[in-house]
């Protein structure tokens, strides 16, 4: 008997097996979900497809984020070959390496745009999509970082678009909850993944971390996971519209 039994979902944003959403999948799997799986491009394809069909996925299709053909053609084809959906993992983040580097005030017009749009209207986009899937209501979950509500050196743009992932979080949340569909997200801790391996220093940001967050230590993807397998579960049946911290406590203790 697993929490998420006869559960069905879809995961975003799987680059590879350091990936927080695979740590997600890896959960929802354990827990007996059915999951299927999205992929950025076909040098993706490769690594994503063998974990996919390692957790017995079917499902595994393309998608760009910035693109709203896609992300339709995704909810069809689950409605296809599932009819309902009972939750969508929003893992998917994107900006220029420069905007990441330069200083804030250098940002381009189209830098702001692009990480706006890959990081942040992409969920909204999800959603719109999404609650045809789920008539009887749903739980959807988006990553976010402590970038979204303190200026944190370096992530500059980034922290922009996670503010208004989640200020869209709450106004998703505020608008679904009548037809039963929650909208939360993680607020996870720094983890060495894909993303973050394009981050200098991304090593002293982890011992920062270390020395100063209550627990210690750094997080993990399989706690970032466990943490979103309750949002998506009915463990949560009465949360929505939350940003759940998983940071090791970071957030109480930076300074
Ligand atoms: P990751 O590189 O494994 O995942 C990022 C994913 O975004 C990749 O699968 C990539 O293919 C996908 N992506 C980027 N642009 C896309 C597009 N246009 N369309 C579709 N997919 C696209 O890194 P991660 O750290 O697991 O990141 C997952 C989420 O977790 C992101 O939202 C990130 O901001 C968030 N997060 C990461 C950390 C961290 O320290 N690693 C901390 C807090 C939150
Ligand atoms: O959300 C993120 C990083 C997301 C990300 C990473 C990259 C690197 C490669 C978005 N776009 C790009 N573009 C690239 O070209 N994190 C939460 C990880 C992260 O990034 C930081 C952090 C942390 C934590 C940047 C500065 C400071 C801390």
């Amino acid at each position: 008997m697993g929490l998420m039994d006869g559960k069905r979902g879809v995961i975003f944003g799987v680059a590879n097996e350091k990936s927080i959403a695979w740590g997600v999948a890896q959960q929802l799997r354990s827990a007996g979900a059915e999951l299927a799986f999205t992929f950025l491009n076909e040098a993706l394809e490769k690594r994503v497809r063998p974990l996919a069909e390692s957790l017995e996925s079917k499902i595994i299709l393309p998608c760009d984020v910035a693109v709203d053909d896609d992300i339709a053609s995704v909810f069809k084809e689950l409605e296809r070959q599932w009819g309902t959906i009972d939750f969508v993992v929003h893992a998917v983040a994107f900006a220029r390496r420069e905007d990441l580097k330069n200083p804030f005030s250098q940002t381009s017009r189209e830098g702001f745009a692009l990480a706006m749009d890959v990081s942040a209207y992409s969920l909204v986009a999800m959603a719109r999509f999404a609650i045809p899937l789920m008539p009887e209501g749903g739980s959807i979950v988006s990553m976010s970082y402590l970038g979204a509500v303190m200026a944190v050196p370096g992530y500059n743009v980034m922290g922009v678009a996670k503010a208004a992932l989640e200020s869209s979080v709450r106004y998703l949340a505020a608008e679904l909850g009548k037809q039963n569909i929650r909208v939360n997200a993680v607020s996870a801790g720094p983890i060495k993944t894909l993303a973050a391996s394009g981050i200098g220093n991304f090593n002293d940001k982890l011992h920062v971390m270390e020395e100063r967050s209550p627990l210690g230590r750094t997080v993990t993807q399989e706690e970032v996971g466990k943490a979103t397998l309750y949002l998506l579960s009915d463990l949560a049946s009465g949360v929505t519209g939350e940003v759940h911290y998983v940071d090791s406590g970071f957030n109480i203790s930076a300074g």
